[in-house]
C-alpha cells in the first residue's frame, strides 16, 4: 500500500568546525520527525529553504510538517527585538510562511511542532512572546533542555477540540524545548492545550482545515505521541 508523503520544511543550520563541511551553510531537518513519520506510515521528503517553486514541490505532497528550530524574527509580528530573543534568520522565516500559506491554499493538513506552532500563529497574525519569563504568573522552566525526551511539565487539554478527539481531554505530561511561546493567539485559531502556569501549549484551526500545532517536542517522546502523527498521516492520506 503507497504510503502518504509529507513535506517538512528545511532549517537553515551553519555546519559545525566538527563536520566534514566547516562553515558552510546546510538545510536540515532532525530524524525524530521523519522516524516518527515513517512509523506512522508516511513518507517523508524535505523541501529545501530556497523558495523555488513551492507549489510544485508541495503538490507532490499529502501534508505539510513545520519543525522546531530557531526564534523567528520579531518584526514578522509587528516587535522589537527584545535582548532575550534568539537569532533569527528572517529569510528562512518567510521561506517557512510562505510554506505554510502554500499548502494551506491547497487544502494540506499542516502539523506544527515548537517553532513550527509559533509560525503558524505568527502567519496567521497572532504574536510571541520573546521570552517564555515574560509572560506574567510563569513558575514552570520551560526550556529544559536536559530532558529533552521526558516528561517536564502537564499540559490541560481543552476538551472537543481536534487535539482532545487526538490526545485525549484533560492532563497529558509533555517535554518542554522553548523559551518562547504565544501570546495573541491568531484569528481563526484557538488555544487547545495550556500549562498550570497558563502557558499557550497547543492551537488549532477553528474554521474547517486540519491545521494544528503543539509547542511540545512528539518527535522526542517515546509512544504516547504516535497517535499524533498518526492523525495527521491518516488526514494526509485522505
Ligand atoms: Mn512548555
Amino acid at each position: 500500500m503507497s504510503r502518504p508523503i509529507i513535506a517538512i520544511g528545511g532549517t537553515y543550520e551553519q555546519a559545525p568546525p566538527t563536520s566534514a563541511f566547516p562553515s558552510l551553510r546546510r538545510i536540515f531537518t532532525n530524524e525524530g520527525y521523519v522516524s516518527k513519520l515513517e512509523q506512522s506510515r508516511a513518507s517523508v521528503i524535505l523541501i529545501p529553504n530556497t523558495g523555488v517553486n513551492i507549489d510544485a514541490l508541495l503538490s507532490l505532497c499529502d501534508g505539510l510538517l513545520l519543525s522546531g528550530g530557531p526564534d523567528i524574527e520579531p518584526s514578522l509580528y509587528h516587535q522589537e527585538r527584545h535582548p532575550s530573543c534568539g537569532k533569527s534568520d528572517a529569510e528562512s522565516d518567510m521561506f517557512q510562511i510562505a510554506l505554510y500559506h502554500a499548502a494551506k491554499k491547497m487544502g494540506k493538513p499542516i502539523l506544527g511542532i515548537c517553532r513550527g506552532c509559533q509560525l503558524i500563529n505568527v502567519a496567521e497574525g497572532g504574536t510571541l512572546f520573546q521570552d517564555y519569563t515574560m509572560r506574567e504568573d510563569h513558575h514552570i522552566a520551560h526550556p529544559d533542555l536536559e530532558h529533552f525526551d521526558q516528561v517536564s511539565h502537564l499540559v490541560i487539554i481543552q476538551k472537543n477540540t481536534k487535539l482532545a478527539s487526538i490526545l485525549g481531554s484533560g492532563e497529558i505530561g509533555v517535554n518542554s524545548l522553548h523559551h518562547q511561546c504565544i501570546d495573541a493567539v491568531a484569528p481563526d485559531f484557538q488555544c487547545t492545550a495550556r500549562s498550570n502556569d497558563g502557558c499557550i501549549e497547543a492551537i488549532e484551526c477553528t474554521t474547517g482545515p486540519w491545521i494544528l500545532g503543539v509547542q511540545w517536542h512528539p518527535e522526542s517522546m517515546a509512544e504516547e505521541m504516535i497517535p499524533l502523527f498518526k492523525a495527521f498521516v491518516e488526514v494526509a492520506e485522505a
